[in-house]
């Protein structure tokens, strides 16, 4: 989950290492939230094979998740061996330079803590529920996998050229709330979509939202809400688009940026190329 909290965070970051990441106590869980994860997961699963894209299909029935909550080390063990990413307990949200650094480094944060059941519908933090059956998935495609590295070393870039909140858009509207043209027709990809029970019919159903071929700089120029479902989402081809399209260096991209306006979730524009369901 992206988008900045401005409460204090959820989770505890008492004994946390200089890099942020912690232990996974499985000995914490009690028998209330494993039954809440089998709930979750049950609940989504349901929904996954009409409106996700089968590279998310395909990984989660090999993950077999819906027993109880994972164990990351047991899923690093295929998780390396596939594209030698590796998941990272974490106590909760991470300051933009942390979290960068573990993208760069093929490394995902993973909040350790499960949502409580009055959260079953909606939760505005990333749980280990929203991480994992969200973005875990996807952490298995080598392109998407590769397309997450060279986000992180960008932003770790962009930290020291005050381009954060560009980078943040990008992440929101792709990684987070992303649909794929498919032959079957648009489809999900974004954690955000794929961990919620509402948005993700919503997403390829709906007449209400704007739906936009990807347009990098297109996307960097759109302020997003972080507690509604989308006004708009941006539709990618393919995931090796996404990583063709942000392989240059984006310097010269900020410079164009910074002298456009932003523009609101839900502004279209004359150039935009708008996808009809
Ligand atoms: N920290 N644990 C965690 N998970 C995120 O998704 C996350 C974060 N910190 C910052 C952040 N996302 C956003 O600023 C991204 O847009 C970069
Ligand atoms: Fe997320």
């Amino acid at each position: 989950m992206a988008g900045q909290t401005d409460h204090t965070l959820r989770g505890d970051y008492a004994n946390i290492r200089p890099d942020y990441t912690v232990d996974q106590d499985y000995s914490l869980y009690t028998v209330a939230e494993q039954d809440l994860w089998k709930r979750l997961y049950a609940r989504q699963s349901a929904l996954i094979p009409h409106y996700a894209c089968d590279e998310i299909i395909d990984v989660l029935a090999s993950l077999n998740l819906g027993t109880g909550i994972p164990r990351f080390d047991e899923i690093n063990v295929k998780l390396i061996a596939a594209t030698r990413w590796s998941l990272v307990a974490v106590p909760g949200l991470l300051p933009d330079d942390v979290f960068f650094t573990h993208l760069a480094n093929r490394r995902f944060p993973v909040s350790v803590w499960l949502r409580t059941p009055e959260e079953f519908e909606y939760i505005v933090e990333p749980d280990i529920f929203h991480d994992f059956f969200g973005h875990v998935p996807l952490l298995f495609n080598e392109t998407f996998a590769d397309y997450l590295e060279a986000y992180g070393k960008g932003g770790v870039k962009a930290n020291g050229l005050n381009a954060l909140d560009y980078l943040a858009r990008l992440y929101w509207y792709t990684v987070e709330f992303g649909l794929i043209s498919t032959p079957k027709g648009l489809r999900a990809y974004g954690a955000g979509i794929l961990s919620s029970s509402g948005e993700l019919p919503y997403c390829v159903l709906s007449q209400q939202p704007n739906r936009i071929r990807f347009d990098l700089l297109r996307v960097m120029q759109s302020n997003y809400k972080i507690d509604t479902f989308q006004d708009t989402y941006f539709v990618i081809d393919s995931f090796q688009e996404l990583f063709d399209a942000t392989a240059p260096d984006f310097t010269p991209y900020y410079v164009e940026l910074r002298g456009r306006p932003d523009l609101t979730a839900m502004a279209r524009l004359e150039t935009d190329q708008l996808i009809k369901v």
